[in-house]
Order: C-alpha cells, then sequence, then structure tokens
C-alpha cells in the first residue's frame, strides 16, 4: 500500500538551550565526582526522558531539601529555587551545587537590586511554576506581585505606586508579555523594568521560529512536557496562528486520528526535550507516510554557559 505524502518542516532553533545544557552537565559531573547517589532537587529541567536518563546514571530526584540525607550531595534544578534553599542546605553542611540557569539568576540578582532600592516589584510569570516560586524566593514577602494575565495588568493595585519596577519569567509569550508590560507602563509611566523584558534568548527564538513554520503548515506537533512552560507556548503559539498544534511528549503520544493525513506538518521542541525524541517522531510519522524532510533555516544560536568553578578545577 503506497503511503500519503507528507511534508515535514522542522523548526529550527528547537529543542535544548545553553542552560538546559549546563544543568544536564551539571548532574552529570557530579555523579562522576562524587559518585551515586547524587539528590536533585526538582525535576533538573522538565522533561522525563532527561530525567529518567540520570535517574539510571543514579540521580534521584526529590521535591524539597528534607528528603536529601545527610552526607549527600543536592544539584538545584534549572529554574531556581528560593534564597532560603542555599541556606538550608548550608546549615544543613550539605554539599550543594547549583543549576540554575544564568539567565535566571540574572532576574534573581535584577530583583535583589531593585529592592535594595526600595521598589515594588510587579512580576509577570505563571503562578506555581518553580522559577516563579524561586525568583519571589530573593525577597522579602510583600515586596513583589504576581500578574498572569492582560487583565491582572489592568486591575491591580500594587502596594505603592511610587519607585515602581517589573520583572518576568523567563519562559512567557513574547506576544502576551509585550500586551502585559505596554498596559503597565500606561497605567504607571514611570515604572522601571529590564530593557524589553527578562524572556531568555532560547524562548523567542523558538517561539519565533514556530511562528515561522506555522505560515506553511497544516498542523504542528511540539515535542515537551505538560508542565514544561516554554514548550507550551509553542504549542499556544501555533495554535494562535490557527494551525492546530499539539505537546507530545513522545512519538507514542502522537494522536493519530487528530492528524488525520496532512499535506504539511510542522515539528518542534521545547527548550528541555533532547534531539533524540525530534528523531523518534520523525520515524514514526515516516511508518504512516511518505515524509520528506525539512529543516527551517536559521542562524545558529551558538550560546554556552559556563560550568560552576566548583565542578571543572
Ligand atoms: C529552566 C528555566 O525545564 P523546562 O521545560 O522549563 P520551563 O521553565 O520552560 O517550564 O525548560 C528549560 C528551562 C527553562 N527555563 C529550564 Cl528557568
Ligand atoms: Fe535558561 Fe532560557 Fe534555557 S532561561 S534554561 S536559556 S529556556
Amino acid at each position: 500500500m503506497t503511503k500519503p505524502p507528507l511534508h515535514l518542516l522542522i523548526a529550527a532553533p528547537r529543542g535544548f538551550c545553553a542552560g538546559v545544557d549546563r544543568a544536564i552537565k551539571i548532574v552529570e559531573l557530579a555523579l562522576e565526582r562524587h559518585g551515586p547517589p547524587v539528590y536533585v532537587r526538582h525535576e533538573i529541567v522538565h522533561n522525563r526522558f532527561v530525567v529518567d536518563r540520570l535517574r539510571g546514571l543514579g540521580a534521584v530526584f526529590v521535591e524539597d531539601l528534607a528528603s536529601v540525607p545527610d552526607g549527600r550531595p543536592v544539584v538545584f534544578s534549572a529554574h531556581g529555587v528560593p534564597k532560603m534553599v542555599p541556606a538550608a542546605a548550608q546549615a544543613r553542611g550539605l554539599e550543594y551545587v547549583d543549576a540554575t540557569c544564568p539567565l535566571v539568576s540574572k532576574v534573581h540578582r535584577q530583583a535583589e537590586r531593585m529592592i535594595e532600592k526600595d521598589m515594588h516589584i510587579l512580576f509577570i510569570g505563571h503562578a506555581g511554576h518553580p522559577e516563579v516560586i524561586g525568583t519571589f524566593g530573593q525577597v522579602p514577602e510583600g515586596k513583589m506581585q504576581l500578574i498572569e494575565t492582560e487583565e491582572d495588568a489592568r486591575s491591580i493595585a500594587p502596594a505603592r505606586t511610587d519607585n515602581l519596577a517589573f520583572l518576568t519569567q523567563t519562559t512567557l509569550s513574547v506576544d502576551d508579555t509585550a500586551a502585559m508590560i505596554d498596559i503597565l507602563k500606561e497605567r504607571f509611566p514611570s515604572i522601571q523594568g529590564p530593557r524589553g523584558e527578562d524572556i531568555c534568548y532560547a524562548t523567542s527564538n523558538r517561539q519565533a521560529a514556530v511562528k515561522q513554520i506555522a505560515e506553511t503548515v497544516d498542523k504542528m506537533l511540539v515535542i515537551g512536557a505538560p508542565n514544561s512552560s516554554n514548550s507550551r507556548r509553542l504549542a499556544e503559539a501555533s495554535n494562535r496562528l490557527d494551525v492546530p498544534a499539539r505537546l507530545i511528549e513522545r512519538a507514542q503520544e502522537i494522536d493519530w486520528e487528530w492528524l488525520g493525513t496532512p499535506l504539511s506538518l510542522g515539528l518542534t521542541a521545547g527548550a528541555s526535550a533532547p534531539e533524540i525524541l525530534v528523531r523518534e517522531v520523525v520515524e514514526a510519522l515516516a511508518e504512516r507516510f511518505d515524509v520528506t524532510e525539512e529543516e527551517a533555516e536559521h542562524e545558529p544560536e551558538g550560546m554556552i554557559f559556563k560550568l560552576p568553578r566548583e565542578l571543572v578545577a
């Protein structure tokens, strides 16, 4: 039986960012240095495949520090942690390595500096996300308020309106964030903030790439976990351009009925999804379709973050 043709357009850039590469490397190096088990507070990045592989090497994933036994090293995830976490580790004499993405640490320092200048911060982000919890945990309680939607930006009553600042999560929708910042700037013309926002290069590049391929495809598959903020934003960006998108963790989650027989399909992967899962999806598609594969053209990102000194010395 002949297979139906499928033009597969693969977004670029996609997949691992420099912060994810670094965080995974940190766990691997900590395992080499200390031997298993090495504890990791929270999923190192939001990807089951990555987490399971590291678990196989001897990493033990826990949600809080209390679950780390005395005498064992602990790695903090790429999403960042509240200040009290390293403080508690130190108090217990635990050896810890911080795998917080340097671009998140930069936001933490901005928040600290704003508090030093007696500013009140409006933080744009998603409630409950570990990055948001980590950034809120850099400042004293009551000094930062969360904005999740344009409606929040319109209705928020800041604890004070003089000396007001804003900061953002790194993995937000570029378009939604711009709209929220416009509202804040209109309401509070003297509000201070970063140039643009704090969305990272990887998030904005992947959103631009998915939007670009959405112009020419019928449907979109995004590889990423349901708890991966940046991956969810990719599916959302496609859906908003009326290109129906599904977020899948692996090839086995492809809903063939939903997919139907499109002439063209876009494929991308969030910053925490390994390329091997992209290949797995391409192979699954090739079993049912006569696939012509094309990779969107792009400038290489070329970003690399240094490893913590204690692991390379
Ligand atoms: C850390 C940060 O692990 P992810 O899926 O995380 P998000 O934040 O998108 O849920 O992706 C990598 C990553 C992105 N941002 C790690 Cl702060
Ligand atoms: Fe960092 Fe952005 Fe990746 S915040 S971990 S570079 S998605």
